[in-house]
């Protein structure tokens, strides 16, 4: 029933742009979907994404900001995604708990058993059927995203975070074989779309 695609990568790898080439090739199929995003995708998801992403006078602690993260999430898997699956939907969603242990495991340094644990909580066994993951060095993502203007609290952090959380996504790609496909992002855009086309053909036929 249904098909759960997620894309990911660090900050300015080209999510945006991948997402528009599933859709396209899914149309092209003829295939009902929807698309989404973490975290948001609903209107109380949203606003909590706005909250986990604006700067605060007091500290957010990383606690926190895992918690808004899957609370968000919650909210999303509940009132869209697994709606959109049980009609046998593609889901298409930009980011999700692979994201969680990349920034705040592998960013954060929180331990990845709690996050384990939320995920059990909030998914049950539902996990993406299969990540895009867009892979780029963090010095390049960063320029794309700065050129775009405008960054915030996360993206405000260092160099060194996005590494971690760029060896955080690799490692899981490593590990979770049969669901990740590893994307070249350094390319340019139409190299990068050719391999996501061939990641589809190849994955779903
Ligand atoms: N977050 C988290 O911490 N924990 C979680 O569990 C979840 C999320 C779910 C918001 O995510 C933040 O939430 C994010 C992680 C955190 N924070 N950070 N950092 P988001 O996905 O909404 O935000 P984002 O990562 O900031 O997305 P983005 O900046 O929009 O990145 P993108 O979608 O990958 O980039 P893009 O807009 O497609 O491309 C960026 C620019 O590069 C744009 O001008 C493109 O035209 C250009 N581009 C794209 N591809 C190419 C190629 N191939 N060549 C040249 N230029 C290109």
């Amino acid at each position: 029933m249904g098909l759960f695609l997620t894309i990911e990568g660090v900050e300015g790898a080209g999510k945006t742009t991948a997402k528009k080439v599933v859709l396209r090739w899914l149309q092209e199929r003829g295939c009902e979907f929807i698309e989404t995003r973490e975290p948001g995708g609903t209107p109380l998801a949203e606003q909590l994404r706005a909250l986990v992403l604006a700067e605060h006078e007091e500290q957010v602690s990383d606690t926190t900001e895992l918690l808004l993260m899957f609370a968000a999430r919650s909210q999303n898997l509940g009132e869209r995604i697994e709606p959109a699956l049980a009609a046998g939907k593609v889901v298409v969603c930009d980011r999700f708990t692979d994201a969680t242990y990349a920034y705040q495991s592998g960013g954060r340094g929180i331990d990845e058993q709690r996050i384990a644990l939320l995920e059990q909580l909030v998914q049950g066994d539902r996990r993406p059927d299969m990540t895009l993951l867009l892979d780029i060095d963090p010095e390049a993502g960063l320029a794309r995203a700065s050129a775009r203007g405008g960054l915030d609290r996360i993206e405000q952090e260092t160099v060194e975070f996005f590494h971690r959380v760029r060896s955080v996504y690799l490692q899981r790609a490593g590990r979770f074989t049969d669901q990740y496909v590893v994307i070249d992002a350094s390319q340019s855009m139409a190299d990068v779309e050719q391999q996501i086309v061939t990641a589809l053909q190849t994955r779903l036929g």
